[in-house]
This record gives structure tokens, C-alpha cells and sequence, in this order.
């Protein structure tokens, strides 16, 4: 029998990149919608015929359980939430209830659906992939970072992280769930936000050559991040959930560049000099700033045998002509 998954966040880019790679893998998937009459379905429209769907919202409970208890699924991947860190400083209550709170609620209705208390250890029919962030490690207390780095988080977006980050081994620990977070670095594609940096600044670089604006604003552009491909991420969520004993793993290239050096590839990609178009704003700079960020993703090499397929240039170079070619064809 397929085996089946439930996604929350199944509407963005990463919930997308997922759903297509278990259906290729014969999952029968299932995606969770809020309440809203037209959620936003764009990034899924080719596969919607291939899903099913039930509604839940993370501040309600029941909804929860009611969503598990309607997809009856062998895996859950929790993605949905805030994933926008600088608009989390002005909704930061938001952010802990969604990010944090949401991932306990979650933890919750699959402990009440699987019927699981303190002493049914391991009983547990339901897996579940928690998405941790690189941003809970923030002021970085080593580099590269890895599994057992200290954390310090500096957004409401990774206090809250870290939060669901420790629900999630402590459900683990405390009623024997498979449950596994992926301390997931930067990860990029076409389907990206347009406010995360570098789907700006290849939107901005093919808007630019197209004559539709000439400037493009951005803030810190010594910040440094280890970016890579969503579509190669996923993969990893998956193999997390496969493996013999539940534990959390980092997942990243290893590797770390800059905004400047993104924003350079970019522009050169629809040959353009972008220093003859970027204008730091001081308003773009962050209250607190993660300055750098680089994974050591050995872990996940040796036990999961996942490695990421796209180089950090060719990611920018696919997402500036995927951007130019769009705005073309109009
Ligand atoms: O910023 C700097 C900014 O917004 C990257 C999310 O997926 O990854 C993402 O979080 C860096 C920061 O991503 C602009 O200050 C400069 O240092 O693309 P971003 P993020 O904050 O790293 C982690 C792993 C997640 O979990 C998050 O959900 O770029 N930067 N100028 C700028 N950033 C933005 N957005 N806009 C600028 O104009």
C-alpha cells in the first residue's frame, strides 16, 4: 500500500519541492490549507490533481487533530509558519504562537491520535520532520556549525525556532516518537519568496535589464550564508524520516558566500554591473543581524548519504534567467 504523508506549508516553496518528490516516489500526499476561501496555490498548481487536502490552523487544537486524524499519514512534515525573519520583530507574538507553539500543538494531536502517553515508548505509527532553521544558532558560538552547536538565536523568528527545535527532541525523548528536526541552512530557487535576498535581488537584476526599474535597494551586504538548492533540501526532510533511529541533522553545502557576491553573480548573469545599481538602505538593516552562517553537513553526508547537486553560482545564474525569462514571456 503507498505509503502516505501530510504537509503543512504544502503552498510554499519548500511544501512544492516535497510534494512533487514524494509523489515521484509513490506517496499518496496530502497537503494542510488554512481557512481562507482561495489560499494561495500557485507553486502547486501542477500538482493539485495529484493531492488531497484538509484544512487546519495552528492556533487551533482541534483542527490539528481533526487534519491527522482525516490524512491518517505514516509521515507529517511540518513546514508551514513565518519564515520571513525581518517582519518578526514587529510580530513577534505571532511568530512564537505559529513557529513555536504550533509545532507543540502538531507533537500534540499526534500523540492524542496515535494514543501515545509516557509509558508507550516507541509506540508511535506516525513520523514526524520538525524544519529547524540555521538561524537558531545566529551569533555564532563556532563555524562551521553542526548538530551540537551551541544556539543563539537573534529574531523572534529563531527564538521561536529553537523552541520548536527542543518540543520536538523532548517529545522524542519523552514518549518515544520518531520525531526529527533538519537544521536547514539557506535554501533557494525560482519558487522563492521575492523579499528573502536572493530571489530580490535576480527578480530586481531581471527587472533592471528589462528597463522595468533601475535601482535595487538592500541592506547588509557583507552578511554572509550558506545557500543552497530547496529542490535538493527536500530530499533530505524525506531521508530523515527513513532511517533506523530518530535523530537531527544539519543540512547545508558547507559552504558560504555573501549578499555582494549574491548580487554580483546575478547581475552578471543578464549582463549587468551591479554596482551600477544597488543602494544600501540603512532601513533594511536588521535589529540584530546574523552575520554569517556556515553548516557542516557531515552528518547528513555519512548517515544519510544526501549531497547537494547545484553549485552556490549556478543556483543564482538558474534563478536570474528562470526571473528573466518569466518577466519576458510576461
Ligand atoms: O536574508 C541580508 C539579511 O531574508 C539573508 C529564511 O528562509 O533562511 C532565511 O532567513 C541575509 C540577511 O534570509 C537584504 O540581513 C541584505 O543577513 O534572504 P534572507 P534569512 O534571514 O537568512 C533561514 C535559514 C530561515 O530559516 C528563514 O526562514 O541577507 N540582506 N539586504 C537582506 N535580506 C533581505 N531579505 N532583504 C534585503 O534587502
Amino acid at each position: 500500500m503507498a505509503k502516505r504523508a501530510l504537509i503543512t506549508g504544502i503552498t510554499g516553496q519548500d511544501g512544492s519541492y516535497l510534494a512533487e518528490h514524494l509523489l515521484d516516489l509513490g506517496y499518496q500526499v496530502w497537503g494542510v490549507l488554512r481557512r481562507d476561501s482561495d489560499p494561495a496555490t500557485s507553486r502547486i498548481a501542477h500538482l493539485v490533481d495529484d493531492l488531497s487536502f484538509t484544512r487546519a490552523e495552528f492556533d487551533d487544537s482541534a483542527s490539528l487533530v481533526a487534519a491527522v486524524e482525516r490524512a491518517r499519514p505514516d509521515e507529517i512534515y511540518n513546514l508551514a509558519g513565518t519564515s520571513y525573519v525581518p517582519t518578526t520583530w514587529q510580530h513577534a507574538e505571532l511568530t512564537t504562537e505559529v513557529n513555536g507553539m504550533g509545532v507543540l500543538r502538531v507533537l500534540e494531536a499526534i500523540r492524542v491520535v496515535c494514543g501515545l502517553d509516557e509509558s508507550a515508548a516507541g509506540s508511535g505509527d506516525i513520523r514526524f520532520y520538525q524544519a529547524s532553521s540555521s538561524e537558531m544558532f545566529g551569533k555564532v558560538a563556532e563555524t562551521p556549525q553542526h548538530e551540537t552547536t551551541i544556539f543563539h538565536p537573534r529574531s523572534p523568528y529563531g527564538v521561536a525556532k529553537t523552541y520548536g527545535h527542543y518540543i520536538t527532541r523532548n517529545y522524542r525523548e519523552s514518549f518515544g516518537m520518531y520525531a526529527v528536526s533538519g537544521i536547514l541552512f539557506n535554501h533557494e530557487s525560482p519558487r522563492r519568496g521575492t523579499g528573502f535576498v536572493t530571489r530580490k535581488i535576480t527578480l530586481a537584476a531581471a527587472n533592471i535589464k528589462l528597463g522595468h526599474q533601475d535601482e535595487l535597494h538592500l541592506g547588509n551586504l557583507d552578511a554572509q550564508r550558506d545557500w543552497g538548492y530547496a529542490g535538493d533540501y527536500v530530499k533530505a526532510m524525506h531521508l530523515m524520516l527513513q532511517q533506523p533511529i530518530p535523530t537531527d541533522y544539519v543540512i547545508g553545502t558547507g559552504t558560504m558566500h555573501s549578499v555582494q557576491e549574491t548580487a554580483r553573480i546575478a547581475f552578471e548573469a543578464v549582463d549587468l554591473d551591479w554596482r551600477d545599481h544597488v543602494v544600501v538602505d540603512p532601513d533594511l538593516i536588521r535589529p540584530a543581524e546574523v552575520e554569517t552562517l556556515c553548516a557542516n553537513p557531515t552528518k547528513a553526508h555519512t548517515e544519510l548519504g544526501w549531497k547537494p547537486t547545484l553549485s552556490f553560482e549556478e543556483l543564482i545564474q538558474t534563478m536570474a534567467e528562470s526571473d528573466l525569462r518569466r518577466l519576458t514571456a510576461g
